[in-house]
């Protein structure tokens, strides 16, 4: 572990939009699985009308591409999650000692992977805040994690945190520590993960910190296959996403025309997913015509990559100063933590 300064300062609480809707863990009806989306509709209808094609990759997390991430992070091939797990486990002592007792824990994202339960256990909480836009998955998870921490109380916040939003007054003024683990933030560019970085610091307020996982920059014979493993489920991942829009869009592509693509583009240090056209085709979505020529792609995803003075410089952008960083032996993934501190103007 490196710890580079560490500071006690505890500041006021948040300034936060409304944008956020709290709620009990089990009050809400079951979303209805193939409801329209507008914005899902105008994403796509937009992201294949320019050039390069691109649709938003948080479109891959319907019911079915959430099952396929949970299936990739169990790929022998996509290390990402269990480094990150065997991280939490190594240093959890370490952790626990720098972020203290009873603080709020708030997950950006909802925790159902099993790294939520490790912090949790970690870190000894007094309270528990996941957020998600889902609602459905904000339930789901925060019903698990109550079985498991039966004491802990669990607000869950439905909201999206790319805005700052309003924590449940409930926590009072615990500490707060945000969660943010799996490399999320490397589906962003810088631009828009500086953004998010801020919002989170808004969100949880100055003195707080942030617990982060950070996939590093590494050789392309193990990312690549990470992003297209031998038993072609991250390419299936990828294919649903046409599927989705076929099912919730009215759509008519022809699924099997298109071929999954993973490629590094060593300028953005990142790897891309792309759904590649194999022959010609044209196809509707909703009554709007479409078409695309063989060898054009659909760009589906980024995952960009950042090594140790990269990650720690993002997080300066974003507002938060690094405090301490944890790696597996091979430098492949880390975990950091760090402070929502204000940076002084000069010098
Ligand atoms: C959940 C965004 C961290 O970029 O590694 C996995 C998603 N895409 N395989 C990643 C993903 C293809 C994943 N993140």
């Amino acid at each position: 572990m490196a710890a580079w300064n560490q500071a006690t300062s505890r500041g006021g609480a948040t300034a936060c939009e409304a944008r956020a809707r709290t709620n009990s863990a089990s009050n809400a009806p079951e979303r209805v699985h193939s409801t329209p989306n507008p914005a899902f509709r105008a994403d796509v209808l937009a992201g294949l009308s320019t050039r390069p094609r691109a649709i938003p990759a948080r479109w891959f997390y319907d019911r079915r591409g959430s099952e396929l991430f949970e299936e990739i992070t169990h790929l022998p091939e996509y290390y990402l999650t269990r480094v990150e797990r065997s991280i939490l486990v190594a240093h959890a002592a370490d952790i626990a000692e720098l972020t203290g007792p009873a603080a709020a824990v708030i997950e950006f994202g909802s925790g159902s992977s099993a790294k939520t339960p490790l912090l949790l256990s970690a870190v000894a909480p007094s309270a528990y805040v996941p957020i998600d836009i889902s609602g459905e998955f904000l339930r789901e998870s925060a019903a698990a994690l109550a079985d498991q921490f039966p004491e802990l109380p669990i607000y869950p916040v439905e909201g999206d945190f790319l805005h700052p939003l309003e924590l449940p007054p409930e926590i009072g003024d615990a500490p707060r520590l945000g969660f943010f683990p799996g490399s999320t933030i490397g589906n962003m560019s810088a631009a828009a993960a500086v953004d998010l970085l801020r919002a989170m610091a808004d969100t949880v307020g100055q003195g707080s910190k942030l617990l982060i996982g950070i996939d590093r920059i590494k050789p392309t014979n193990v990312l690549i296959p990470a992003y297209d493993d031998a038993q072609g489920v991250t390419a299936e991942f990828n294919l649903n996403l046409l599927h989705r829009i076929n099912r919730e869009l009215d759509g008519n592509l022809p699924v099997s025309a298109f071929r999954h693509v993973a490629r590094w583009n060593d300028t953005e240090a990142r790897i891309e997913m792309h759904l590649e056209a194999t022959h010609d085709v044209s196809f509707a979505i909703d009554g709007h015509p479409f078409a695309i020529s063989k060898g054009k792609t659909i760009h589906t995803e980024n995952s960009h990559k950042y090594g140790p003075r990269d990650a720690r410089l993002l997080l300066r952008a974003g507002a938060w100063t690094p405090v301490a960083e944890w790696t597996d032996r091979d430098g492949q993934f880390a975990l950091i933590l760090a402070e929502a501190r204000p940076v002084p103007a000069a010098p």
